[in-house]
């Protein structure tokens, strides 16, 4: 059969020299194709007599399957081949040093909202938190600040827009967080030891003062709270906060929601312009409180012949400002990403604080 032997030799050899895939492909479909050598001599078997068919039949057959296998392992050389190429030119240095990447950092008001939380929460205080946009109801008349009170206008409410015909009061930005208190006390009832941090609205824009700023507020309503109990929370709070034992000065004062009612200054010491808390002989005033307005109980459903309670509020931009040596509170709004890079903190950044 040296006809085959020379189709043999052929077809391998060619198979052998193929340089790609592609040619390979090629190279099948010539020999193995429907139209290829190998299967037009396939096709010749049908004329031949059944003597020359018993000789060249399985000869054929041997051949093809032997340039199928011979196009397979080529394929996979030629595969391979091109698999070594690629990781010959494309490598990695798995050592080099990382891409730098900028982190973002925590805002000193979040930071400072964190702290008061853990504070509280040591305490025994939980989180209480509500809307921002309030009926005027929630924001003021269930506080005794009545429609015609001069704290409404005091307070420089933004109000919302309302429709032509709509005679509904319209809604307000809280001027304050002590709304979410009124809707714990009518969810929750008494006993109750909740702070309420948050934004708060105010018209209202100068070196101190700015449209948006943050209150913690605090309420804690049981059978026999005083006046005591908040003094000891409030110095308990600012000792742990400012790391510091810190004293505090009650002078008495009027708020609408709490009889009686105090402003609260804690001690510091004021040198070549800088304000040191918890040292020295000049009080800074940083927070109002009192014992809850039997009214403010009453609008939060809680019976005031059997419970009363203390509260306070304090600006916690204020605090920031305090603890961290920042100047300007106009800057805590302004994003600029140095400022936010020069006051911020790490994610994990929690200072240790202290118990007195
Ligand atoms: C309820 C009852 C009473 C919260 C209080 C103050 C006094 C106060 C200011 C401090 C600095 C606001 O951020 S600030 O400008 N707050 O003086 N806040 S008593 O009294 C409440 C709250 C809720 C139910």
């Amino acid at each position: 059969m040296t006809a085959f032997d020379d189709l043999r030799h052929l077809w391998l050899d060619r198979i052998a020299q193929a340089s790609d895939e592609a040619s390979l492909e090629e190279l099948r479909v010539a020999a193995l194709g429907k139209k290829g050598e190998i299967s037009l001599k396939m096709r010749e078997l049908g004329q031949m007599s059944a003597e020359e068919r018993q000789v060249a039949g399985p000869a054929l057959n041997a051949l093809k399957d032997e340039v199928n296998s011979a196009l397979v392992a080529k394929k996979a050389a030629l595969g391979d081949a091109a698999l070594d190429e690629r990781l010959k030119a494309e490598w990695l240095d798995v050592t080099l040093p990382a891409r730098h990447r900028r982190q973002g950092s925590i805002h000193p008001v979040s930071q400072v909202t964190e702290e008061v939380t853990a504070i509280f929460a040591d305490m025994g205080f939980a989180v209480a938190e509500g809307p921002q946009i309030e009926t005027d109801f929630y924001n003021f008349d269930a506080l005794n600040i009545p429609g015609h009170h001069p704290a409404r206008a005091e307070m420089d409410t933004f109000y919302t827009h309302r429709a032509e015909g709509d005679d509904r009061p319209p809604h307000v930005l809280r001027t304050h967080t002590s709304p979410v208190q009124i809707r714990y006390m009518e969810a929750n009832g008494a006993p109750c030891r909740i702070i309420a941090p948050g934004r708060v609205y105010r018209a209202d824009y100068d070196q101190t003062h700015t449209p948006m700023f943050h209150q913690v507020e605090g309420l804690a309503i049981d059978k026999d709270i005083s006046m005591a109990n908040l003094k000891w929370v409030l110095e308990e709070f600012f000792s742990a906060f400012f790391g510091t034992s810190v004293k505090t000065r009650f002078r008495a004062s009027h708020f609408p929601f709490t009889e009686p009612s105090a402003e609260v200054d804690i001690q510091c010491s004021w040198e070549g312009g800088t304000v040191k808390v918890g040292e020295g002989n000049d009080w800074l005033e940083v927070l109002g409180s009192g014992m809850v307005h039997p009214k403010v109980l009453q609008a939060g459903g809680i019976d005031p012949n059997e419970w009363q309670g203390f509260a306070f509020g304090i600006g916690i931009d204020r605090l920031a400002m305090l603890k961290y040596g920042i100047p300007d509170l106009r800057a805590f709004f302004d994003s600029d990403l140095r400022w936010l890079r020069h006051y911020g903190f790490a994610s994990l950044d929690m200072p240790n604080l202290h118990r007195g």
